[in-house]
């Protein structure tokens, strides 16, 4: 499955393109490798957290998104960064594109694509649908898909929790959209992408152990239940929106030929 790029741009290029540089160059010491992977005006921008640090209190602590942030995702960006350097092909692709279709991409640096690729897409909306002001429910088209594909939010969070919590190892769990605009609950290895098997992530849950083990420790359900509290639901909305709305997938019967 081919993605198109022009959707992309459409449907990933809202947030996470207004970055402040100052913000890249502030005195945290968690933003300081910044500077090298910007330096280059690298091909794959490492965004900032659109709250502070400790915004996410009591739910997520302060150290663990410090590292989350500015150790494991700034790894991830400078390592895909580094990856596709000698490759001005790939460069011009959106890290979506890039990943949505690892086919294309040399047996050479595959593997590290597909895992640092996938670590950069996840983590840059990882950051977005959290917020300080969230929790709650969704409200709008959304809400009434969630009503109409899993019953209601409660049986739709039931599975999503369960795609979270029996994810053996580290990787994700999901709710996705497929090319018929159907959604469904999932859960991914490592860093796979839902992009990787031709779906959207409308949201998605960080479950390694790096982005809950410093306050919770093996206590993943816990986490797990917590989360719920931060969950940027304007976010996920406009994910879901733009998702439906693009032709996201160019071999859709649903989408216009670009
Ligand atoms: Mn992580």
């Amino acid at each position: 499955m081919a993605l198109n790029r022009r959707n992309f741009l459409t449907l990933l290029g809202t947030a996470a393109g207004a970055v402040a540089l100052k913000s890249l160059y502030s005195p945290n010491p968690a933003n300081a490798e910044i500077k090298l992977s910007q330096r280059d005006r690298e091909p794959y921008e490492f965004t900032p957290l659109p709250y502070d640090y400790d915004a996410l209190e009591p739910y997520i602590d302060e150290q663990t998104m410090r590292f989350h942030h500015g150790k494991h995702y700034a790894g991830y960006t400078r390592n895909l960064n580094k990856a596709v350097r000698d490759y001005s092909d790939l460069k011009r692709l959106d890290a979506e594109e890039l990943i949505g279709d690892l086919d294309r991409i040399p047996e050479k640096i595959r593997r590290t694509v597909r895992n640092n690729g996938g670590g950069y897409v996840n983590h840059k909306m990882f950051w977005e649908i959290m917020s300080p002001d969230g929790g709650g429910q969704p409200r709008g088209r959304l809400a009434r898909a969630i009503d109409k594909e899993f019953g209601s939010f409660e049986e739709f969070k039931a599975q999503f929790n369960r795609a979270a919590r029996t994810r053996f190892g580290s990787g994700w769990a999901w709710l996705v959209m497929d090319d018929d605009r159907k959604l469904s609950v999932t859960n991914t290895l490592n860093q796979d992408s839902p992009l990787m098997a031709g779906n959207y992530p409308v949201m998605g849950l960080d479950v390694w152990e790096h982005a809950y083990y410093l306050k919770y420790k093996n206590a993943r359900a816990e986490y797990i239940n917590n989360w719920w509290n931060v969950v940027n639901w304007k976010e996920v909305n406009k994910r879901y929106l733009l998702g439906r709305r693009s032709s996201l997938f160019s071999n859709s019967k649903n989408s216009p030929v670009s």
